[in-house]
């Protein structure tokens, strides 16, 4: 616990829209007691170096892949590079992984998500056994190391075990290259009892992850979601969804129903639940989907990356669709530059401009902040839904002497350059996560030590792969 604190910002983003000369004060957990616009500036009391922001949940990470960014971007022996050829690859990364260098590749990214503007991460973590597919001694070694690389970077955490059973539709038995990921539904149900207390203890919530349809069948994702409703009935649950056509059309083969069509008729999905990707949808399934409260977990550069498609985020916000941003496999750290991706793909495609601005926020970068921070506290089932009495006091403060920001007029100009103009990071100059600073000047101060761990599991890893 640290002492109370407090800060003061000229300019801070709240729920309800940009504020003047804000009074930020929290409790020694670090939750917000007060958010007072229009106070004085209290003598002695720390002030904010330019425009304060609420901070970024990232809403869907695989940690691991951070150490195979840069091995991919080859077109291969497959004349057809897909998303297919890429997993075959990543497959091959995660079946060498040990929790070693998971600690140390978890660690370094944490840092880096933090000096981006991520204050929380949701670990949609998979592999769990050891390299020859048998659990380990600890069934938990895995996902401890994540909870251990959250607590060291200082990053809020939200562990999404994830249930992975089979390679396809109609129980399609898995393949060798999954052998670690694979477990019975009473083995997870053992395993979140089991990380339960080690998550409270680190302050992380747990939910659970069925990988996708492909992945689980019907009746274990049902079975698996009674076991963590009796665990705890409001525990979030995310799931891969229509990702890729070849996806969705496997998923017609086997049931005559696309993906988010099929949940929608057999799952109980309500605001508990992120659709990640949800690329694919029909106007029906945008309608029906959104109505529910879940969330759409956007992943704008992996899904460009990957060659997903492009989700229709004009669509989904028509029927008031929520919506958070994540970064995936880490192609790209920065939650910038997510919202500006988002963006653009929308321009792109509709031939218009500032198109998830809204009625009552015509700033895009505002606008877009202030829907990706709420849909991402949700997805989390964490309190970091910005700045507001009870939420906790995760924040990011951009530097108003920045070359692209000074002597800009408004804050939403500083937050629109920010965006759009900077290099994305170069203007933050302090994140904070539950009343504690962690990035000073931008940086980190365990940035050298941990890049120095994630280089040398990342030379390991490649020698074992190789
Ligand atoms: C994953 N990643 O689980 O890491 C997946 C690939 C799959 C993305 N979908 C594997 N972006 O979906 O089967
Ligand atoms: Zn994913």
């Amino acid at each position: 616990m640290t002492a109370p604190g407090s800060l003061f910002a000229e300019h801070a983003l709240l729920p309800e829209g940009w504020a003047r000369d804000v009074l930020l004060e929290w409790d020694g957990s670090g939750r917000l007691l007060s958010v007072r616009p229009g106070s004085p500036a209290p003598a002695g009391a720390a002030r904010a170096a330019g425009p304060l922001l609420p901070g970024m949940p990232n809403l869907h990470s695989h940690a691991f892949q951070r150490a195979f960014a840069g091995l991919t971007e080859y077109r291969g022996h497959d004349p057809e590079d897909s998303f297919w050829s890429w997993r075959a690859l990543m497959y091959r990364f995660a079946g060498a992984l040990t929790p070693e260098q998971l600690r140390a590749i978890a660690t370094a990214l944490y840092v880096e998500m933090l000096e981006a503007g991520y204050t929380s991460v949701c670990e949609f973590h998979y592999v769990h056994h050891d390299r020859d597919g048998r659990p380990y001694a600890d069934d938990g070694v895995l996902s401890a190391c994540l909870i251990e690389a959250a607590a060291q970077a200082g990053i809020g955490l939200t562990l999404l075990p994830v249930l992975y059973q089979t390679s396809g539709f109609g129980a399609k038995p898995p393949t060798e290259g999954q052998r670690r990921f694979i477990r019975r539904t009473d083995d997870m149900l053992r395993l979140l009892e089991r990380l339960k207390p080690l998550c409270e203890r680190h302050g992380a919530r747990l939910g659970l992850a069925p990988h996708s349809l492909r992945a689980v069948p019907p009746e274990a994702v049902a079975d698996a979601l009674a076991g963590l409703d009796a665990l705890d009935a409001s525990a979030p649950i995310h799931i891969h969804i229509a990702e890729q056509t070849a996806e969705v059309e496997a998923c017609l083969a086997w049931s005559g129903q696309r993906p988010v069509e099929w949940l929608l008729d057999h799952a109980k999905v309500d605001g508990r639940w992120c659709l990640v990707h949800a690329t694919h949808m029909t106007a029906d399934e945008h309608r029906r989907a959104a109505a529910t409260g879940a969330v759409a977990g956007l992943c704008p550069s992996t899904e460009a990356n990957l060659g997903d498609g492009l989700f229709d985020a004009g669509a989904w916000r028509s029927h008031g669709g929520r919506w958070g941003i994540g970064s995936d496999s880490h192609a790209c750290v920065n939650a910038a530059e997510e919202l500006m991706l988002l963006e653009y793909g929308q321009r792109l495609a509709t031939q218009r401009r500032n198109v998830l601005a809204r009625a009552d926020e015509a700033h895009v970068a505002t606008a877009m902040t202030l829907e990706a921070v709420a849909g991402g506290a949700q997805a989390s089932g964490r309190p970091v839904a910005g700045l507001a009495v009870g939420q906790q006091a995760d924040f990011v403060i951009l530097d108003a002497q920045h070359t692209l920001l000074r002597e800009l007029p408004t804050p939403q100009a500083m937050l629109s350059a920010h965006v759009f103009a900077s290099h994305r990071r170069s203007a933050l100059r302090e994140v904070w996560v539950a009343g504690r600073r962690r990035v000073e000047q931008g940086a980190h101060p365990l940035a050298g030590e941990t890049a120095a761990a994630f280089i040398a599991a990342r030379r390991e890893l490649l020698s074992t792969t190789s």
